[in-house]
């Protein structure tokens, strides 16, 4: 299986409970190494040009109110199949459906303040990645 990258973002809910360090570390026994990492708040275009493909769904202006309420930490992760090794650590979106041992089932708190974000995609992935990341901030 090849090395490959994700993009991660540890939400203002987990920031917020000081949980960068928690969530962290079950990315890393997952087998994901993190290769880039930035503390931001995020303004009000990044939070918008982020999620625009939700820009139809009710649930947007929350979304994006809840995105930049405090910081968050973005990540680039590299390992094997690493978008798929990803959400299968994030467990699903809503934490009442999401099995345990993941990082939604440990420290989400509803299906908004769900702690994490990662990639749905290779495709994705890239473009996540570079809408935070330069290349030469990622140090793999
Ligand atoms: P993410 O994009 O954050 O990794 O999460 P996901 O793929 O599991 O979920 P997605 O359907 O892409 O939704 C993006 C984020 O929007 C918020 N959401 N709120 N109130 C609601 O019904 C609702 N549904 C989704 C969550 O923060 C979700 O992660
Ligand atoms: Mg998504």
């Amino acid at each position: 299986m090849a090395v490959t990258r994700t993009f991660s973002i540890i939400k203002p809910d987990a920031t917020k409970r000081n949980l960068t360090g928690a969530v962290t570390k079950m990315l890393e026994d997952a087998g994901l190494r993190v290769v880039a990492s930035k503390r931001i708040r995020m303004s009000r275009e990044q939070a918008e040009g982020f999620y625009a493909v939700h820009k139809e769904r009710p649930f947007f202006g929350e979304l994006v109110e809840f995105m930049m309420s405090d910081p968050v930490v973005v990540q680039v992760l590299e390992g094997e199949d690493a978008v798929k090794r990803n959400r299968d650590v994030m467990g699903a979106t809503n934490p009442a459906e999401a099995a345990d041992g993941t990082i939604r089932k440990e420290y989400a708190l509803s299906i908004g303040e769900n702690t994490v974000h990662g990639s749905d995609s290779e495709e994705n992935a890239k473009i996540e990645i570079e809408f935070f990341f330069s290349e030469d901030e990622i140090v793999g």
